[in-house]
C-alpha cells in the first residue's frame, strides 16, 4: 500500500508521526473493516438463532461483503475517502440496526418488499421503544473515534495535498493514480472471493437450492452474512419485477382469459345451496402434515382420531382430496386455498410474489363485511406470511408474540392452547369473521414428550411412525377441544369449518403403514397417500353430511366458500372447482401429476408425456400411458395460466387496466 510521505504534512515531532499513521492510505479503510465486521458478529450474537452461530465462513463472507462495499473508496482521490468510509458506516450501522429491531419484532430481515408496504415498519409503532435494548449503544460507540478522526483526516489531508500542489517537487501523481486504481481493484476482487466461495461451498454442499427453494430470509442470511443477504434481496427482487418480461403477450393473455372463461360452470355447486350459509362464520383449521390415512384407523386397537371421527358424523368427508403443493410446503397449501391458483413450481409464491394482486379469500370477505384473521402460532416472518397476509387482506395476524406459551411444545405453543387463545380472541371479534388457522405441533419429525404421548404405538415406539401417529393422535385431541370451544362460545352453530391436511408427513417407511391398514401397500397406493390429506367439512346446520369420493383439491376451498356464502365466484380468478361442482373434476398437482378420479398420471423426469406412468385406479396399477392423454394438455394448460397469473400479475394488471 502506497504510504503518504510523498506529501508533505505540516505539524512537528511525535505530533507528526501521529499525523503520519492516522493518515496512511489504508488506516481508515481497515479500521472501516474491522469496526463493521465486530458489528455484524454483535449483531449475530444478540440475534442468537439456533443453529447460526458466526462461524468461519460468516466471518468470511461479511468481510467480503465489507471489501466490496468499500472497495470504490480507493478511487476517490485521498482526502475524501475518510468522509466517505464515514458516511458508509453510518449507513451500514443505521441499516444493520434497523435489521436488529425489525427482527425482534417479525424475526425476519428487512427486505425490498417490506420497504415498499411502508405500513409493514409503521406496525411496530408504539412498540419500537421496547424493541431497543441499552446495549444497542455498542453499535454507535465507534462513531465517537470515526466522526471525529474523518473530519480531522479529511482537514489534514487538504492542507497536504495543497501543499503538495504548491511544491515543484511533486511528481508522483500519475503513480499514485495507479496505486489507488490497483487497490481499488484489488480490494473488489478479494471481495468477491471472499464473499462468493464460502457462499458457492454452501449451496454446492448442505444448503443445496437454498436460493429457489428458501423459506425463510434468515436461512438466506445464515450463508451471505447481512450485507451479502441485502445486496441478494436488491437483486431478487429486481430480476423479478425489473427485469423479468414485465409484460404479457397477447397470445398468453387471450390464453389465460379464455380459460377462466371456459372454466366457470365449474366453480358453482348445486344452485339450492348458493348463498345458503349467507353471513356465516368461517373458520378453516390448515393442519401440519396431517395425511388422510389416519382417519377412521385404529392402531394397537386404539382409535387414532377418536374426535375427528365423531365430528365426520355431521360433517362432509372428501376422502380423496389432494394437497396440491410444491417447495412451498404450509406457505403453498396457504396460497392455494386463498387464492385457487396453483404454487409455483420453484420456491414458495409468499416469498416470490407477496406484492401481487390475488383475488384472495379474506380480502372477497373482508369486502363483503367479514372480519378477517390469521392464527399461527409461529414467527410472522417465515414464509413471508406478515407481509402477504396484509396483501392477502386480513385485519389482523396473530402470531407468535401474541400467544402465551403456556404449553411449550414443539417448535411453539401447542395446538390446544393455539386453538384456544385463538378462539378467545374469535369470541372478541364482530361477526362475521373469518378465521384461517395453521396448527404446528404435528411438525416433522413429531416427536413430542413423554408426558403427551398417549398411545401404545408398539412395535414403533420411538420410530418417526410412532412419533408421528402420537403427534395426530394429539392433533385430533386439540381439535376435540377447538370444537368443545367453538360451542361453549356459541359459534359453532354460526360457523362453516374446515379442516384439512396441509401436505404429506415425509415419512417414506411402507412396512408400518401396511401393519396399521392390514394390508400391503401397492406402489400405486402409496402415492396416493403421500398425495392426500383429509377434507373435512362441517356446515352450521350438520347438512350435506357423508363421504364423498369425488376427486378434490386444496385449489377447490375458496370457490366452494364463496357459493355458499352467496358471492359470485364467476369474475374470479380461480382454477379450483365447486367440491360439489357437476362437471369432471380435474385435480393438477405441482408435479404435473393429475387425476380425474379413474386415472392418476405420474410425469417422468424428462417431461415427455409418454416417459411418464399413467394408473389405472380400477387395475390399482399402471398400464398404458394412452387413458391419460386426453387429460394432459388440460393439466399442463391449467400449471401454464396459473403460473402467468401469479408471474405476470394478470389480476393486478387487469384491476389497474378496470379502474
Ligand atoms: C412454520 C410452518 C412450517 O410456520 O409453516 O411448516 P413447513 O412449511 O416446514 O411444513
Ligand atoms: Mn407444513
Amino acid at each position: 500500500m502506497q504510504s503518504i510521505t510523498s506529501s508533505p504534512i505540516h505539524s512537528s515531532g511525535s505530533g507528526r508521526k501521529w499525523s503520519k499513521l492516522l493518515t496512511v492510505n489504508g488506516f481508515t479503510f481497515a479500521f472501516f473493516i474491522a469496526v463493521m465486521c465486530w458489528k455484524c458478529y454483535w449483531l449475530n450474537k444478540t440475534l442468537s438463532i439456533p443453529n447460526m452461530a458466526f462461524d468461519l465462513s460468516d466471518f468470511s463472507v461479511t468481510l467480503g461483503a465489507l471489501f466490496v462495499i468499500g472497495g470504490w473508496t480507493w478511487w476517490l482521490p485521498k482526502h475524501w475517502r475518510p468522509l466517505s468510509l464515514l458516511i458508509l458506516n453510518i449507513l451500514l450501522t443505521i441499516l444493520l440496526f434497523s435489521d436488529l429491531v425489525y427482527f425482534r419484532y417479525f424475526q425476519d430481515f428487512i427486505t425490498v418488499p417490506v420497504l415498499m408496504q411502508a405500513f409493514q415498519v409503521s406496525a411496530l409503532g408504539d412498540s419500537i421503544a421496547s424493541l431497543i435494548s441499552w446495549k444497542d449503544y455498542k453499535l454507535f460507540l465507534d462513531w465517537l473515534i470515526f466522526i471525529p478522526l474523518a473530519i480531522w483526516q479529511t482537514r489534514t489531508l487538504k492542507q497536504a495535498r495543497k501543499a503538495a500542489r504548491a511544491s515543484t517537487l511533486n511528481t508522483s501523481g500519475p503513480r499514485r493514480r495507479w496505486i489507488r486504481l490497483l487497490n481499488g481493484v484489488m480490494s473488489l476482487i478479494l471481495g468477491a472471493v471472499l464473499l462468493f466461495v464460502p457462499i458457492q461451498q454452501a449451496t454446492t454442499t448442505w444448503a443445496k437450492g437454498v436460493f429457489s427453494g428458501n423459506w425463510w430470509n434468515a436461512s438466506l442470511y445464515n450463508i451471505t452474512g447481512l450485507y451479502g443477504f441485502h445486496g441478494y434481496d436488491i437483486y431478487r427482487y429486481a430480476r423479478e419485477n425489473w427485469f423479468s418480461s414485465n409484460s404479457i403477450s397477447s397470445e398468453d393473455e387471450e390464453l389465460v382469459g379464455q380459460w377462466f372463461t371456459a372454466h366457470k360452470p365449474m366453480l358453482s355447486g348445486p344452485a339450492s345451496t348458493f348463498g345458503k350459509y349467507k353471513g356465516k362464520n368461517v373458520i378453516i383449521v390448515q393442519a401440519e402434515a396431517f395425511e388422510n390415512f389416519v382417519i377412521g384407523k385404529r392402531f394397537n386397537g386404539q382409535e387414532l382420531t377418536p374426535n375427528l371421527n365423531a365430528l365426520l358424523k355431521e360433517s362432509m368427508y372428501y376422502n380423496r382430496f389432494f394437497h396440491q403443493t410444491g417447495q412451498g410446503r404450509t406457505s403453498d397449501a396457504d396460497f392455494g386455498v386463498q387464492t385457487s391458483l396453483h404454487p409455483l413450481p420453484t420456491g414458495s409464491v409468499f416469498i416470490r410474489y407477496p406484492n401481487h394482486t390475488y383475488d384472495a379469500m379474506p380480502s372477497i370477505l373482508q369486502d363483503n363485511g367479514y372480519t378477517t384473521g390469521a392464527y399461527h402460532a409461529y414467527d410472522a416472518g417465515f414464509w413471508n406470511r406478515y407481509i402477504v397476509y396484509n396483501q392477502l387482506g386480513y385485519d389482523f395476524f396473530m402470531s407468535r408474540k401474541d400467544y402465551t406459551v403456556d404449553e411449550p411444545l414443539g417448535w411453539s405453543v401447542g395446538d390446544k392452547s393455539f386453538f384456544r387463545q385463538s378462539v378467545e380472541r374469535m369470541a372478541k371479534e364482530k361477526q362475521p369473521f373469518y378465521s384461517f388457522m395453521i396448527t404446528l405441533t404435528s411438525h416433522h419429525p413429531y416427536k413430542l414428550p413423554a408426558s403427551v404421548q398417549k398411545l401404545d404405538v408398539a412395535p414403533y415406539k420411538d420410530t418417526i411412525f410412532g412419533d408421528y401417529l402420537e403427534a395426530v393422535h394429539y392433533v385430533d385431541a386439540a381439535m376435540g377441544e377447538l370444537i368443545a370451544d367453538l360451542k361453549k362460545n356459541g359459534l359453532w352453530d354460526n360457523s362453516i369449518l374446515m379442516f384439512y391436511g396441509d401436505h404429506d408427513n415425509s415419512i417414506p417407511d411402507r412396512e408400518p403403514l401396511e401393519k396399521l391398514l392390514g394390508h400391503p401397500v401397492s406402489d400405486f397406493q402409496m402415492l396416493e397417500m403421500k398425495n392426500q390429506v383429509p377434507l373435512i367439512v362441517h356446515l352450521p346446520d350438520g347438512e350435506e353430511a357423508g363421504t364423498y369420493d369425488t376427486v378434490t383439491g386444496q385449489l377447490d376451498l375458496s370457490p366452494t366458500i364463496m357459493h355458499w356464502l352467496g358471492i359470485t365466484p364467476a369474475d374470479k380468478h380461480y382454477m379450483g372447482s365447486h367440491i360439489q361442482a357437476a362437471g369432471e373434476h380435474l385435480i393438477v398437482l405441482r408435479n404435473g401429476s393429475y387425476t380425474n378420479g379413474s386415472i392418476f398420471y405420474v410425469p417422468s423426469a424428462d417431461g415427455i408425456f409418454e416417459h411418464g406412468t399413467c394408473y389405472n385406479y380400477a387395475a390399482g396399477e399402471p398400464g398404458d400411458v394412452a387413458p391419460c392423454k386426453p387429460l394432459h394438455d388440460e393439466a399442463m394448460k391449467r400449471l401454464t395460466v396459473s403460473d402467468l397469473v401469479i408471474t405476470q400479475d394478470y389480476i393486478g394488471r387487469k384491476k389497474a387496466a378496470n379502474k
